[in-house]
């Protein structure tokens, strides 16, 4: 949610009783310095920064969350095993982000206090298995709380996460059409107008692979992929495209990071109501599952 996810709607999403996060991608220790004091302006619940590992200034943002004492981070894009003491250290709470069993092992052994397993159904940098196979795979594989991720829009979406022995759910895109979400409103048109197929996956030959929705930056991508260009080639077309798209609204030649789930988000609604919608959803499911069980 990196240049989507600012302190306004992290603000907006705590208070309604979620866990708001800041998106820090690659932004500077500065800017999320920034964004840390407004969102202590705008709530005094709980928060969270994301904390891209691929970010030139990932040192930096660690130190400066140790000394804001930022309550909660969670991480993507790679291991963030050597800055786990010093987090522990100073009381943050600790959340990676994992794509594979192995992963989630060593580092539940470092004393994280969640993982976060996301599937690649994901918006973003992604891995290869989806929700439905990756969470139920993590959840038995440690014994600490996991939150599953990717696809994830509704109630539907809680229910069945928390089947597959997953504790809560973290959701990217729905929020990004957020009446909060601070993203160029192009951008959110474009998610509301996605169907089921318009996400693409791009750059697996860098070693980086993005879902995105397509555009003529994606198509771009795919026929460099399809000639055989370098990574590197890959890499500099896509420098600076993520800001390009989510703050300027370029919609053509942007990279528009968004999950498959976009095919049903189709309004912009207040994150209160998003919240209160996923987590009544899911009671209602719940409390009537028993329909589903034929007595014996
Ligand atoms: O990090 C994300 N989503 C992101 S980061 C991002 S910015 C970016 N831009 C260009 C290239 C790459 C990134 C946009 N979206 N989600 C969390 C996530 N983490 N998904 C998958 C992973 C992951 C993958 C491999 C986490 C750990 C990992 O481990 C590798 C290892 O070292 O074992």
């Amino acid at each position: 949610m990196a240049w989507v996810s600012t302190a306004e709607l992290a603000a907006a999403v705590s208070e309604a009783g979620g866990l708001g996060i800041i998106g820090s991608g690659t932004a500077s220790p500065e800017w999320v310095l920034e964004q840390v004091k407004l969102v202590r302006e705008l709530t005094s619940k709980p928060f969270g920064i994301n904390i891209m590992l691929l970010s030139p200034y990932v040192g930096e943002i660690m130190r400066l969350v140790t000394r804001e004492k930022v309550p909660v981070i969670t991480t993507g894009a790679g291991n963030p095993g050597k800055y786990i003491p010093a987090l522990r250290e100073a009381g943050t709470r600790v959340l990676p982000v994992v794509a594979s069993v192995s992963l989630a092992k060593r580092l539940a052994r470092t004393g994280v206090d969640a993982l976060i397993a996301e599937g690649t159904e994901s918006g973003g940098h992604v891995g290869e298995l989806t929700t439905m196979a990756l969470t139920p795979q993590v959840s038995q594989a440690v014994d600490i709380p996991v939150v599953a991720a990717g696809g994830i829009y509704d109630g539907r979406g809680l229910a069945a996460a928390l089947c597959l022995g997953a504790e809560g759910v973290q959701m990217g895109t729905r929020f990004m059409c957020a009446s909060e979400c601070t993203v160029h409103p192009r951008i959110k048109e474009m998610v509301v107008k996605a169907k089921d197929r318009d996400t693409v996956v791009t750059g697996r030959i860098t070693g980086h692979p993005v879902r995105v929705l397509r555009n003529k930056l994606a198509r771009q991508f795919e026929e460099m992929e399809v000639r055989g260009a370098s990574p590197e080639e890959m890499e500099s077309l896509g420098v600076g495209s993520l800001k390009a798209a989510m703050r300027d609204g370029d919609t053509e030649y942007g990279s528009v990071m968004a999950g498959q789930i976009s095919g049903v988000v189709n309004s912009i609604q207040p994150a209160g109501e998003i919240v209160l919608d996923v987590a009544k959803g899911a009671a209602q499911i719940l409390c009537s599952a028993n329909q589903w069980v034929v007595e014996q």
